[in-house]
């Protein structure tokens, strides 16, 4: 049933985190979205621990160790959501950047392969797993103070504009189809992730930026 309200864990990945302004874009279109009730938000930085719990069902999957990479690059925006998840699922669209409806979450701002910013619960008994793995390893359960908490974050972080994410779709297909170098790639994604990501941390841009290039040869 379409209209069926459900239950089910929403978070931003680390590239929605670092990526400030995505990020805080995303946040608040599922915010806006009358769909859909945000009714837990809470910043956390996953442990290998609860990494490989929530993913246990890809462990000794190719992708499975740049995963656990990438999944701990960073915090990640948890959140417990209440809508349909077929329909959420539909809006963001297809795992991988690059194969997701442009009209899409993934499609129109993600960057490449598993660079895809949010992950959804896939069906109402994946939903009570991972609510379960999450009220356990970071207490993540209904907040009333999820509103302010929310509005605050989209403030905070829309006082730029930056989003490049077609240009880094771009470089990353022309690494997958051999048209330049890595190096010279390397260069271009991290001049546009050091803008993205408002940061001066040049060591965590290089890592993200590796994580990227990864993903495009997975
Ligand atoms: P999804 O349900 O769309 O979030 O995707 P999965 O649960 O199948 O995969 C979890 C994450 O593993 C994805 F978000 C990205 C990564 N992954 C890959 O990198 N390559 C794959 O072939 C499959 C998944």
């Amino acid at each position: 049933m379409n209209s069926e309200k459900e239950r089910f864990l929403v978070f931003l990945k680390p590239d929605a985190y670092l990526r400030k302004y995505v990020g805080a874009k995303i946040l608040d279109i599922i915010h806006r979205n009358k769909d859909y009730k945000i009714l837990a938000f809470k910043e956390v930085t996953m442990t290998d621990k609860h990494a490989k719990r929530h993913y246990q069902e890809h462990e000794g999957k190719d992708f499975f160790p740049w995963l656990l990479k990438f999944i701990k690059l960073g915090p990640v925006l948890a959140m417990i959501v209440e809508g349909n998840i077929q329909k959420f699922r539909d809006w963001i669209g297809a795992t991988k950047c690059q194969e997701a409806d442009s009209q899409s979450i993934r499609g129109d701002l993600g960057i490449y392969g598993g660079v895809n910013l949010v992950h959804a619960s896939d069906s109402a008994k994946t939903a009570k797993r991972e609510l379960k793995i999450w009220n356990e390893e970071i207490g993540l359960t209904i907040d009333k103070n999820v509103e302010s908490a929310i509005k605050d974050y989209v403030s905070k972080w829309s006082l730029n504009d930056n989003n490049y994410s077609k240009k880094l779709q771009k470089w990353c297909s022309e690494l997958v189809n051999s048209k330049k170098t890595e190096d010279v790639i390397r260069k271009k994604i991290i001049e546009l992730l050091k803008e993205e990501c408002y940061t001066s941390d040049e060591e965590k841009v290089k890592i993200f930026t590796d994580v990227i290039i990864d993903a495009c040869k997975l």
